[in-house]
């Protein structure tokens, strides 16, 4: 802890528009913050608003137990890093990476003399500091780590720990982001379909977040059949009819003048299951087929 605020010292690399808008919620919650980034010119605001900016990534790790990364990708963590002494620091890497990426940077650390802890940022930099978005960031790894450094760790937003082992939240984040994307294709293909159409975009948008948010704790139910291996269970919308109804979408694709393509493949698998006699079930099954 710093001893005239109080709050504890912490050491951020990286000041991308993520970095820095976390740096900017730690100087303003009062934790002394030392910055580094490799384009030196980004740094300047944010001495204005308090940081010490270092000018070398060593300088930066010995200012703070605590040093948190938030740089591009894994590979350049690890060229930052590559020279830095972490004997005895706390390493709290938020750079979006793969579970694989984030164990073996977890082992890096830890032969270096680190303890590690992985973070996935569920929120986009306008969210950082302002808690009503309910942005958080998903964090696993070491325990103690996230215990010892709670109080800064939760500064910019909300904290989730899902498990000392450090491929969690990246796992976690990915799934998230998986699950967004495959709304994102969902919402494509719909504002295509009305493309040509006398319909404004702005009118469907509505519906279409209505529809959405009713649908969606259908993730409840796929976890229960999932959980269950009762792939029927609960079932209100069957596949046969779920089949049935698909070709309906792509007729209207087509006549509309609009690709299939992104929903082919979920309808290919779709009739997978269907053809293996699973007509009773909802989509679970899905997921075995998904499951290589
Ligand atoms: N921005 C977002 O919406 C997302 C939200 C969810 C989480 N992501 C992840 O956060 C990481 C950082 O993202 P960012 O938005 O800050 O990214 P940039 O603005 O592009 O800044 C990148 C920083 O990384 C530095 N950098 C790149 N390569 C190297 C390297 N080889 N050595 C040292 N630093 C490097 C770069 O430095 P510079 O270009 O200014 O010199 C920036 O500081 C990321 O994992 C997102 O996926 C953000």
């Amino acid at each position: 802890n710093d001893t005239t605020s109080g709050k504890s010292r912490l050491t951020l690399l990286g000041l991308g528009a993520m970095g820095t808008a976390l740096a900017r919620t730690w100087l303003a919650a009062g934790h002394p913050l030392t910055v580094w980034n490799r384009t030196a010119g980004r740094a300047e605001p944010l001495a204005a608003e308090g940081a010490t900016v270092a000018g070398t990534v060593a300088e930066a790790v010995a200012a703070s137990d605590l040093v948190v990364v938030c740089l591009l990708d894994d590979a350049s963590v690890g060229e930052a890093l590559a020279d830095a002494d972490l004997r005895g620091k706390d390493l709290v890497n938020l750079t979006t990476g793969t579970p694989a990426q984030a164990r073996a940077r977890a082992g890096w650390a830890e032969e270096r003399g680190a303890r590690f802890l992985d973070g996935g940022i569920m929120a986009v930099p306008p969210m950082i500091g302002v808690p009503e978005t309910g942005g958080y960031v998903f964090y696993s790894g070491s325990r103690a780590l996230f215990d010892a450094h709670h109080s800064a760790l939760a500064v910019p937003a909300g904290t989730a720990y899902v498990g000392a082992d450090p491929g969690f939240a990246a796992l976690h984040d990915v799934a998230l982001l998986s699950a967004m994307t495959g709304m994102f294709a969902g919402l494509s293909h719909a504002f295509a379909l009305i493309r040509k159409e006398d319909v404004a975009p702005g009118d469907l948008a509505p519906l279409l977040v209505n529809w959405l948010t009713a649908m969606a704790p259908s993730a409840y139910e796929l976890a229960d059949q999932l959980q269950s291996g009762d792939y029927a269970k609960g079932v209100v919308s069957n596949l046969a009819m779920m089949v049935e109804g698909n070709s309906t979408m792509l007729r209207t694709a087509e006549d509309q003048g609009v690709g299939a393509e992104l929903l082919a493949p979920f309808m290919a698998l779709m009739e997978r299951r269907l053809a293996d006699g699973r007509g009773d079930e909802g989509t679970a099954g899905v997921v075995d087929l998904l499951t290589r």
